[in-house]
């Protein structure tokens, strides 16, 4: 299968303000309808609440409102990562303070997954700082994946590039998500890693699906990017047939010693303004509330769920950096009258 992705597409007229226009869209996520930056630029323009009002609309015809998934990281490999990316604290290039680590024996993977079971967790998700897996560290990764997946776990990994046949071999481990993202624009992407090709990223996305993979792509704002930047990742995303089944939006967690440790905070209705028009673009995929609540308050995170986001990573640690505590992420949903979405 090839994946393809449209830069244009034949409608380009904004919706504004007949609102419910787009929750009538793109409802499949084959659809044939592209998504033009034009148009998403006018959706990030919406007043905050027109918005807003009109991602809670495509989000309750798609999706049960009460309803969170969660998901927890575990990084099986840390640091002294090959690839230059300018928001990582894993990277080589960066001087950051993070001790580098070696493949994690199986059986302390094990445990923490039971331990993220026993939390609430319903799909494991194992990173490693990774340019490519070498066909050795595949077959590890695979046995992971495979115990994992016999806990009654949904799997997702994320190890970078694949060669072909890699994810054929993870799909027969039991892995359900690969997580490849394309964090950025085209355009923008060469400001932020040199080391690959937005290309490359594609090349891996589309061994992927073609494995029969479901996809988790998404992508960071808060690097310092413009708002038409952000436009043009989630065109990509939304472009892309299918589109992911799951959309993780991070917000940049900023690590001393990284070339982007001093980048200006993004708007927080910035970031709430994407996670909509995620969830209007890409109207079934779940949509994650990615890295960055740490330093967010609770009534951000709840602006963000009512902007469509309906997938938090749970747990108190992301790869290498914090992540609030599961205890009080626990009392966050409750509060909301929110619950986990079973499997
Ligand atoms: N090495 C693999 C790769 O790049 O695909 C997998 C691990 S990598 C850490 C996974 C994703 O984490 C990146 O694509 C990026 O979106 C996100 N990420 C890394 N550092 C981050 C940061 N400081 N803030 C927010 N997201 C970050
Ligand atoms: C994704 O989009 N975000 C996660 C997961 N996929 C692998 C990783 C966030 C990493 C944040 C920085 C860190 O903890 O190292
Ligand atoms: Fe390596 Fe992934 Fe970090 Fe880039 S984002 S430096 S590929 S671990």
């Amino acid at each position: 299968m090839t994946l393809t992705l449209h830069s244009t597409a034949p409608d380009t007229a904004v919706h504004h303000p007949e609102l419910a226009d787009n929750a009538k869209q793109n409802t499949s996520n084959t659809a044939s309808t592209g998504w033009d930056i034009d148009r998403i630029v006018a959706l990030y323009e919406l007043p905050f609440l027109d918005l807003i009002y009109q991602a809670q609309t495509v989000h309750r015809s798609h999706h049960d409102p009460s309803k969170i998934q969660l998901s927890t990281l575990l990084s099986i490999k840390t640091g002294a990562c090959p690839e230059d990316c300018a928001y990582c604290p894993q990277s080589a290039h960066h001087n950051t303070d993070l001790e580098r680590e070696p493949l994690m024996p199986l059986d302390e993977v094990i445990a923490a997954a039971k331990q993220a079971k026993a939390n609430g967790a319903k799909r494991f998700c194992m990173g490693a700082a990774w340019r490519s897996p070498t066909a050795r560290q595949l077959d590890d990764v695979a046995e992971m994946v495979k115990a994992v997946k016999d806990l009654g776990m949904e799997t997702c990994v994320t190890l970078g590039m694949l060669k072909p046949g890699q994810a054929e071999t993870l799909k027969d481990a039991g892995l359900d998500f690969y997580n490849h993202n394309l964090d950025t624009s085209p355009e923008f992407y060469g400001t932020i890693i040199s080391t690959r090709t937005w290309q490359d990223r594609i090349d891996t996305l589309e061994r992927v699906r073609d494995a029969n993979l479901k996809v988790c792509c998404g992508g960071i704002v808060g690097m310092g990017e413009s708002r038409r930047v952000r436009a043009g990742l989630i065109a990509q995303l939304a472009n892309m047939r299918p589109y992911p089944e799951s959309v993780p939006v991070n917000n940049l967690v900023k690590v001393a010693g990284t070339p982007l440790a001093d980048t200006p905070d993004l708007d927080p209705f910035e970031f709430v303004r994407t996670i909509a028009v995620a969830r209007i673009t890409m109207p079934k995929a779940m949509v994650r509330l990615s890295a960055g609540r740490e330093a967010m308050d609770d009534s951000l995170q709840a602006l963000c769920f009512f902007a469509g986001a309906n997938s938090i990573f749970y747990g108190d640690q992301l790869l290498t950096t914090p992540n609030p505590e599961a205890n009080k992420d626990r009392q966050l949903l409750e509060r909301l009258g929110l619950s986990a979405q079973e499997g």
